[in-house]
């Protein structure tokens, strides 16, 4: 669809302005929050890390691309996330140490609240202590981490370490995502699930938390 191409060139070119504009009119044409997303934003963004791995834009344009897709997803959220849902459980949601990358576990974050989920999130580049700190005090049942690269992955498994060296295995569960994580890995580091992208998150949440 002609829209969805054209918030995802905005996109490509780092116009927040008109990548929130075009979103607010894909809106009012009728199309679902989703399909904007994932065939608009998503895909365009998916563009830009190719053309980054091929050496064609600098990071200072991803910076701009990242910025315009804060933009598309402001106006987005109130139609990912449903309001007044009664509370299914109490996660944390972070991006793990040394990763500033936050856009998909923001994401992530926004539909497990829309789905009625008490989400706290504790941002990006934490340290392993504070995820289990927070879910410790907080009372939340469910770690869910998110990193994207591959040599942030590796702190994944600190995290799940230190649940296991706190006495917390079974009271406090674990969930990784994020492009470089895959199911295999989960299951070496001992996590309890994986999910490859926010739909698929809310359904493992759903299923870990028995919600
Ligand atoms: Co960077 N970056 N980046 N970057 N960046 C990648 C990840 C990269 C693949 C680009 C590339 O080379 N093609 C590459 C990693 C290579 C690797 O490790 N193998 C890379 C690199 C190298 C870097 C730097 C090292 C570059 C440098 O400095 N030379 C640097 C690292 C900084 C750091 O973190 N310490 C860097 C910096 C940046 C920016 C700051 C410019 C910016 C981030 C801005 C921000 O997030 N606020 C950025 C961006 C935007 C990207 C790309 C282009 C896009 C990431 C993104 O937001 N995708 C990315 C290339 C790509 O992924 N195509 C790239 C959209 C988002 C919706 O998808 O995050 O995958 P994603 O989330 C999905 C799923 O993965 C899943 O659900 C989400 C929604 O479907 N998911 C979860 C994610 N988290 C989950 C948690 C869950 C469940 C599911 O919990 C249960």
């Amino acid at each position: 669809m002609e829209i969805l191409n054209r918030i995802g060139d905005a996109l490509q070119q780092g116009d927040d302005q008109q990548v929130g504009s075009l979103t607010a009119e894909a809106l009012g044409a009728g199309l679902e929050g989703a399909e904007i997303l994932n065939q608009g934003l998503v895909a365009g963004m998916n563009v830009v890390g190719e053309q980054f791995r091929l050496r064609e834009i600098f990071l200072h344009d991803v910076l701009l691309s990242a910025r315009a897709m804060y933009a598309g997803l402001a106006v987005l959220k109130p139609f990912l996330a449903s309001a007044g849902v009664p509370s299914r459980g109490k996660v944390v949601i972070v991006t793990v140490k040394g990763d500033l990358h936050d856009i998909g576990k923001n994401l992530v974050g926004i539909m497990l609240k829309g789905a009625g989920f008490d989400v706290i999130d504790l941002g990006h580049d934490v340290a392993p202590e504070a995820f289990v700190d927070a879910a410790v005090r907080e009372g939340a049942t469910l770690i869910c981490m998110s990193a994207l690269l591959t040599t942030t992955m590796t702190r994944m498994r600190d995290v799940v370490a230190l649940v296991k060296e706190r006495g917390l295995e079974g009271k406090v569960r674990t969930i990784v995502g994020g492009a470089p994580v895959n199911a295999d890995f989960a299951r070496e580091i001992g996590a309890d699930d994986y999910a490859c992208d926010a739909a698929t998150a809310v359904d493992r949440v759903r299923a870990l938390l028995g919600a």
